[in-house]
């Protein structure tokens, strides 16, 4: 009976396996859920949001001294390869500066720290999401209201490139 059942699981699996595996134009890297959070220019008070740091944090990169408007994109980043590849760079046609950033818990207050590189393993995933690793828009030259696309040029370690078109949504 047991049996019967692991039987049926494994045959699934394998299907679902066989599935993905098409033979033409198998994309090695791909990018799903990509979305930004949205934001108003112009607008006095910028609600700060929550997990994010404001934008005193990224002095160093602005030259303004009222600082830009920030934003942040999430995606899941798979990995098709037995190789494991890392996203490097990211650029947007939204934000004169885009950074790769991780959340750490520094003395119990949550920090955004820019980072070299996200790893993808072999056959695995990353995903960057609220709280974690994200795509840190700075500078935002537009609003971004909800329904709105963002490009995002992603370029990997192993040379790919990838260009998505990420939905502006709330969190
Ligand atoms: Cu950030």
């Amino acid at each position: 009976m047991k049996y019967k059942v692991m039987v049926a699981v494994v045959s699934l699996v394998g299907l679902l396996f066989s599935g993905c595996a098409t033979p033409t134009t198998e994309a090695a890297l791909t990018v799903s859920d990509a979305w930004v959070r949205p934001v108003a220019l112009m607008s006095e008070a910028q609600p700060t949001t929550a997990g994010e740091v404001t934008n005193a944090e990224h002095g160093g990169h602005n030259d303004m001294a009222m600082g830009g408007v920030t934003s942040a994109a999430y995606l899941t980043l798979r990995n098709g390869t037995p190789n494991a590849d890392a996203l490097v760079r990211a650029s947007s046609d939204a934000a004169e500066v885009v950074e790769l950033h991780n959340v750490e818990m520094v003395d119990s207050v949550m920090q955004m720290r820019p980072v070299e590189q996200i790893e993808v393993p072999a056959q695995g995933q990353s995903e960057l999401k609220p709280g974690g690793y994200h795509i840190m828009l700075i500078n935002v030259t537009r609003e971004l209201k909800p329904g709105d696309t963002v490009d995002l040029t992603l370029t990997f370690r192993s040379g790919a490139e990838l260009t998505v078109s990420a939905e502006v949504r709330q969190p």
